[in-house]
């Protein structure tokens, strides 16, 4: 294994963010954060980052080469192929592409969940919802007895799946709408992914202590 040093540049309440995080912590790789002021992107971010968004990962060699890599799941592939610890793709083809289908899923879950949350009108707001809690009961029935996607196996898909429910809202409304927006995705993901057993908890406590 090389000795290179990682610098995940984030941003503290971004889940995408925070899948590569998760993936970091779980194998036990040592990292650094770097928060970027997303409404203040200073220069050298941009030079950085084609999308102008975090993630971005940066991995400097022992020789001073230096890449960066975006997209969280192309960072979240790159370290599971590259560090120690378990792998988080399943190894037979067909298991490994439903986890890669079901990871789709749950980004688009997710822009529905931000969809609701930062939705101009009522009638929006509840559209989202309404397809925001339809695929919220699709993965609850993907995941069968659970824990994990894979049953017992704790892996890529469920990183992606549980951390919608970290989704705040951001500061489009008013005080109380936002507070009532936040109750109702906690109480949206209230059946799901995220406590279902003490393994998860233990995770969920990590990564609290860890700030990401
Ligand atoms: N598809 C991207 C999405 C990343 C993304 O949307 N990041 C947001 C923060 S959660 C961002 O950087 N937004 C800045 C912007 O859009 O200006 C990924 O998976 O990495």
């Amino acid at each position: 294994m090389t000795m290179h040093s990682l610098t995940l540049i984030s941003h503290p309440l971004c889940p995408f963010v925070q899948r590569a995080a998760i993936v970091l912590l779980e194998k036990q790789v040592a990292f650094e954060r770097i928060n970027v002021d997303l409404n203040a992107k200073p220069a050298w971010f941009l030079a950085l980052s084609p999308t102008a968004k975090v993630p971005l990962l940066q991995i400097r060699q022992p020789d001073g080469e230096e890449e960066i890599l975006f997209e969280s799941m192309a960072i979240c592939e790159y370290l599971d192929e590259t560090q120690p610890g378990p792998h988080l793709y399943p190894a037979n083809p067909v298991a490994r592409a439903k986890h890669r289908a079901w990871i789709e899923f749950g980004s688009a879950t997710l822009g529905e969940a931000w969809g609701y949350l930062n939705a101009k009108n009522h009638a929006s707001a509840e559209a989202k919802a309404t397809s925001f809690k339809e695929r919220l009961v699709q993965l609850e029935n993907v995941l069968g007895h659970g824990p994990y996607f894979d049953g017992e196996t704790f892996g890529i898909a469920i990183v992606v799946m549980s951390r919608s429910n970290r989704t705040r809202s951001p500061c489009k409304e008013s005080a109380v709408h936002r507070k009532h927006n936040s109750v109702r995705i906690r109480r949206l993901f209230r059946c799901q992914i995220a406590h279902r057993r003490s393994d998860f908890r233990r995770r969920a406590v990590a990564l609290h202590r860890n700030r990401i």
